[in-house]
């Protein structure tokens, strides 16, 4: 996953690189830049004190001292001063450069705290999309790991209209499913609706037109032969969907926000089976519709459930074709939900 969005203390990351939200002195101060050299020890001030401070949106790379990483990259956030001044040019710029030091140093794996969005003032939601934005911009053209470390919950609140509507949508569906459940035991489609959302987990049985289908009397398959026989696997269909889209396979892992080397392994081997995540993951980056993303789902052996917030949450974005998988995510975090991928 290469953008993940964790709830921590960024001193306690074993990263190849942590990302401090310094001041243009470079000599210390509170927030997260406090945190840092008070986990890292005099050493880093000492090194600090060599480098001539810094400009606001580039960065200067140090070495990590006590913490449990190699380096820390200190860059220097804008202070908001209402939106009109720049700050949002300046806070990508710390972003990108941040990146190019660690990329220019070998780092694979880096954790950025939340730039400029303690002391220096910049709204958390706002800091957050930039910073997502940023960094997404940049992995399409790089590989790496990069951690956004989150100290607080309110760094992470979705609009009150989508979380209302989301809500609603909830309420709807749950309610909509307990109903069936306990009244009638059947759902519209003469399936048990509870049941029938949740109970297929095996992709061989999946496809239930096949299960209907008479017996041939023919010798017992050996258990590889009759996997051979099942429909398209889940990896088929998402190579076949990947096609149909007119996509690269890399434009589509980094839109679902998948590490290449798992991609890799879902490509060579027909019948990977995926966590739910990420199968959910390729299903909102290939932009399917609810009918084709439930069938890509079954394939992996999983289901939307009405009983599952987590499945209702994920059924409202496909819904309203909204297929932007860290909007997804902030909402899941906004819902206590699992993230997608994390
Ligand atoms: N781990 C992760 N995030 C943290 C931690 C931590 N240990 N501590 C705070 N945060 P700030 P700025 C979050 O104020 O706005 C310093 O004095 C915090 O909740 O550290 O860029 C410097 O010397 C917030 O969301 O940095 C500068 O003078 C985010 O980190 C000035 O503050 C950034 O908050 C820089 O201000």
């Amino acid at each position: 996953m290469p953008v993940q969005i964790v709830r921590n203390d960024i001193t306690k990351m074993k990263c190849d690189a942590i990302v401090n939200a310094a001041n243009p002195t470079l000599l210390g101060g509170g927030g997260v830049d406090g945190a840092i050299h008070e986990a890292a020890g005099s050493g880093l001030l000492e090194e600090c004190r060599t480098l001539g401070g810094c400009k606001t949106g580039e960065a200067k790379l140090t070495g990590a001292y006590d913490l449990p990483c190699k380096y820390v990259i200190h860059t220097v956030g804008p202070v908001w001063r209402g939106g009109q001044n720049n700050e949002e040019a300046l806070l990508k710029s710390c972003y990108r450069n941040s990146l190019t030091t660690a990329l220019e140093h070998g780092c694979e794996t880096l954790a950025f705290p939340l730039i400029s969005s303690g002391v220096y003032g910049y709204p958390k939601e706002q800091a957050l999309r930039v910073a997502v934005d940023s960094i997404t911009e940049f992995l399409t053209e790089h590989d790496m790991l990069v951690y956004i470390v989150v100290f607080d919950r309110s760094s992470f609140r979705i609009s009150e209209k989508l979380f209302a509507d989301i809500s609603s949508f909830i309420d709807d569906k749950y309610v909509d499913a307990n109903f069936k459940f306990r009244f009638s035991g059947r759902g519209e489609s003469g399936e048990s609706a509870v049941l029938g959302e949740t109970q297929i987990l095996y992709p061989a049985a999946a496809n239930l037109a096949q299960l209907r289908r008479p017996a041939k009397p023919t010798k017992a398959l050996s258990l590889e032969e009759a996997l051979k026989q099942t429909d398209e696997s889940f990896s088929e269909m998402l190579l076949r969907k990947i096609d149909e889209k007119g996509m690269t396979d890399a434009q589509c892992y980094k839109k679902a926000n998948i590490d290449r080397k798992l991609f890799s392994k879902i490509r060579g081997d027909r019948l990977y089976r995926p966590s739910k995540q990420t199968a959910i993951a390729f299903a909102i980056a290939l932009e399917l519709p609810l009918g084709e993303a439930k069938d890509m789902l079954m394939k992996a052996g999983f289901a939307l459930s009405h009983s599952s917030r987590f499945d209702i949450i994920i059924e409202y974005f496909i819904t309203n074709e909204n297929y932007n998988v860290f909007e997804i995510n902030e909402a899941l975090f906004a819902f206590d939900q699992p993230l997608l991928g994390a």
